[in-house]
């Protein structure tokens, strides 16, 4: 009993000293899509060596940082960012980065992770919201229907197919996916009119053969009666 008791207490201080090895606080500065991160890394009193990644965003342009790497996972290529850091004891490092957002809306920036000999640790997701800049102009590709409807109105060219009855074609809908789209929705009603009755003529003529068949039976029954008799 006592055996275990004292291994418990044991594997709560090694836990404990590495939980506390290495912290990150991560903070960030937003500038229409434009995002600024920094990252404070803090020692405990031990000298380290670290590798700390940042993953980038998916379809966030993390392009302009040196430190950028990619690897490739089931046809997906995954960016991140990556830093080997040496830390003395005590010290606190700061890491900046930079990154483009696709287009406005809500975002997360996965957790941190750091890399060191006693083990792996991980900062926090932060949630990240891009407004759109409504200045009365649609900027595409960034800003769409969805996520700019105070810019981009229904029924015009933004790479989404809205399929809004507003008496226009949107040009980013399949033929005949937009209400408004007449010629070809008329053409569908045509086939769906042109099947429909088809679907009917069949039926009169299943029902006249049968008719015809009952009839033919009875007359046959009828003679032969008649030659009995
Ligand atoms: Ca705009
Ligand atoms: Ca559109
Ligand atoms: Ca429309």
């Amino acid at each position: 009993m006592k055996r275990s008791l004292m291994f418990g207490f044991v594997v709560i201080c090694l836990l404990s000293q590495i939980v506390n090895a290495v912290d990150v606080e991560r903070s960030y500065n937003i500038s229409g899509l434009n995002v600024s991160v920094e990252l404070k890394i803090t020692n405990d009193n031990e000298a380290k060596d670290v590798v700390v990644v940042e993953d980038c965003i998916p379809l966030a342009d993390c392009s302009r940082n040196e430190n950028l790497k990619y690897e490739d996972e089931d046809g997906y290529r995954k960016y991140y960012l990556r830093w080997k850091v040496n830390l003395s004891p005590g010290e606190i490092k700061i890491l900046r980065y930079e990154f483009s957002l696709p287009g406005p809306g809500k975002y997360a920036i996965p957790s941190t992770k750091i890399y060191t000999q006693e083990g792996v640790f991980e900062g926090n997701v932060t949630e990240i919201v891009a407004y759109c800049n409504a200045n009365g102009v649609c900027e595409t590709p960034e800003e769409n229907f969805i996520n700019c409807p105070e810019d981009c109105t229904t029924g015009i060219e933004d790479n989404i197919c809205d399929a809004v009855k507003d008496n226009k074609v949107d040009p980013d809908c399949e033929e005949g996916a937009d209400p408004d789209d007449t010629v070809h929705y008329e053409e569908i009603i045509g086939k769906e009119h042109t099947s429909s009755n088809l679907s009917i003529y069949i039926a009169i003529f299943a029902i006249f053969g049968i008719i015809a068949g009952i009839i033919t039976l009875l007359i046959r029954k009828i003679k032969k009666r008649k030659k009995r008799v």
